[in-house]
């Protein structure tokens, strides 16, 4: 690493890094397989003053793996493979107020998105992350071993499909493709891509029930999952200002955009990236 002034820093113990001393368009090969390796490890990377245009954030997202369009979500003007994630001065709810991880509800899962602030409020609209590795490694023994045997189904329809929620209140412009929905179904601890480690992976958004089990058997051990995995010890939170960049791994993290700017725009662009099936741990 010689001649770079990069610094890998943890964002708190339990989630995440922030990269400094690069520029994500002028990467040494050396600078490129230190954040492959942050990214990798800590789920999560952040960067600062990052003034991409579209085609810098494409170029840049394009090293990752192959762009993977979100079949719900509106595109930017003239860039069909850049997600808008917009909220209007007018609008009171937000996209991804509730923790979820994106994409569980195909069959191979995006690998993750890469989330460039492009106008924010005053102050608030943070994103907490949390950290599926801690999570699992954080249950007991016996928990462990039940959930190494079980599968979940993960569901886009009652999310973005004809009936969803979210149709009945300001959000409903925001998303398109009701008739696109499906469902996948996933290891609930997965032995995770990049670093071969087993990570928990349902989330409270898309995970509807574990495979072979009702909803109404799923929903208590779903929700403990759900509140163990989202303590704060395993959790960070990021702080936005035009020109940040995240990259966060679907498959290690769940994230949540908090929704604490009422009266004030937010705009971001979110490319997300291909990833692969999801084998299980163990
Ligand atoms: O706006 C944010 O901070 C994140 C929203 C979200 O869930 C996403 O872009 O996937
Ligand atoms: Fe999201």
């Amino acid at each position: 690493m010689s001649g770079s002034a990069m610094q890998v820093r943890k964002m708190t113990g339990g989630c995440g890094a922030e990269i400094t001393g690069i520029d994500v368009k002028r990467l040494s090969n050396s600078e490129w397989d230190g954040v492959r390796n942050a990214f990798a490890e800590h789920g999560v990377i952040f960067f600062r003053d990052q003034e991409l245009t579209p085609e810098q954030h494409l170029d840049f997202a394009r090293r990752w793996a192959p762009i993977d369009i979100n079949r719900f979500f509106t595109a930017v003007d003239g860039y069909p493979e850049i997600a808008e994630v917009r909220k209007e001065k007018t609008q009171t709810k937000n996209i991804g107020g509730h923790w979820h991880t994106d994409h569980s509800y195909d069959q191979v899962p995006a690998m993750g998105s890469l989330l460039l602030a492009r106008e924010l409020p005053e102050e608030g609209g943070d994103t907490l992350f949390a950290n599926m590795y801690r999570a699992y490694e954080t249950l007991s023994d016996g928990l462990k071993n039940m959930l190494l045997g079980l599968r979940a189904v993960h569901s886009s329809r009652h999310v973005f499909g004809a009936g969803a929620a979210y149709k009945a209140t300001d959000l409903k412009s925001a998303f398109k493709g009701e008739d696109q929905v499906g469902d996948a179904v996933h290891p609930v601890v997965i032995r995770h891509p990049l670093s071969g480690r087993p990570a928990l992976f349902v989330n409270a958004s898309f995970t509807t029930h574990f495979e072979g089990w009702s909803v109404e058997d799923s929903k208590p051990l779903l929700e403990h999952l759900y509140r163990h995995a989202a303590r704060p010890e395993f959790t960070c939170r990021f702080r936005w200002a035009p020109g940040s960049l995240a990259f966060w791994d679907n498959r290690a993290t769940w994230h949540l955009a908090v929704n604490d700017y009422q009266g004030e725009r937010r705009l971001m662009h979110r490319i997300t990236v291909a990833g692969c099936e999801l084998q299980a741990a163990a």
